[in-house]
């Protein structure tokens, strides 16, 4: 079945084109197996989520799109399976707030550097960066320390979805604000990130580019309150107590259609 063929009424619409996403991002030589093994976690939480944006993931989509605003070069990194699900929505994403685009990956191959960066630019991005390779993340290994000098390297914000804790910490470490999206609120990334927005990709990415359109004219001082109110500890808390306190009675027919 291809994306267009999946029935748009059916209740897990989203989650098969979803998974069809995936699926292809392998096919195509950009996402990694391991993406396929991410991607079922991530929807495990989603589930437990409700599948929807909670307010408190809202919030800090609106203090990541203030960060991105307040930043000198932001840098949005994209991995394989980021790649495969939301292209378009990640090229308009750093449109709308200045930032460059590298691709950095986990399993590290230039193969899939340059799949993924041809793919993006297919998407509409004009430069792609993470080719030169010429930059890194001290404390981890080569493979997955390896950035761009004038990316990652240089970057004062950086946002990583689906990132992988030792990076996340890494990063950190380097004293970059880092904005994470994961669906996962117990994750090492978003435990280690100034701004973690507890959603899935797919709804977080637009979302965050909406807020940071919102914001296009407020002052800097309007931005730094936005940021400076924003309480990453608190977000992480809204969503362990969304996942731990919600009911499956709204979703049991909706499986059962699968
Ligand atoms: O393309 P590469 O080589 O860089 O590899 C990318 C993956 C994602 C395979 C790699 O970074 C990895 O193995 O990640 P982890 O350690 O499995 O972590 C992925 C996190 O992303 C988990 O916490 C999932 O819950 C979360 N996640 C999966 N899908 C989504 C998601 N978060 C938000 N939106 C999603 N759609």
């Amino acid at each position: 079945m291809t994306e267009t063929e999946i029935p748009e009424d059916h209740p897990r619409y989203a989650s098969l084109v979803t998974r069809h996403r995936i699926e292809a991002g392998v096919e195509k030589g950009i996402t990694s197996k391991q993406g396929l093994i991410a991607q079922g976690r991530g929807e495990a939480f989603d589930y437990l989520l409700g599948e929807r944006t909670l307010p408190s993931a809202d919030a800090a989509a609106r203090a990541a799109a203030a960060a991105l605003r307040l930043a000198d070069h932001p840098v949005i990194s994209v991995n394989g399976n980021v790649a495969a699900l939301a292209p378009s929505e990640t090229v308009d994403f750093a449109e709308a707030v200045g930032a460059d685009l590298e691709v950095n990956l986990f399993n590290h191959t230039d193969e899939r550097v340059r799949r993924i960066a041809d793919h993006l630019r297919d998407h509409g991005a004009d430069e792609v960066k993470g080719l030169a390779g010429d930059g890194e993340i001290p404390g981890l290994d080569h493979a997955r320390g390896v950035v761009d000098a004038d990316g990652i390297e240089s970057a004062d914000v950086v946002v990583v979805p689906l990132e992988d804790g030792d990076r996340a910490a890494a990063l950190d470490a380097m004293g970059k604000t880092e904005i994470v999206i994961d669906l996962n609120p117990g994750s090492r990334s978003p435990r280690t990130a100034d701004v973690p927005i507890i959603d899935n990709l797919l709804r977080a990415v637009p979302n965050v580019t909406d807020h940071a359109r919102d914001l296009a004219d407020a002052t800097p001082a309007e931005l730094e309150r936005i940021v400076d109110e924003f309480d990453p500890d608190a977000a992480l808390d809204a969503a362990e107590a969304a996942i731990r306190d919600g009911s499956f009675a709204d979703e049991a027919d909706e499986t059962d259609a699968e």
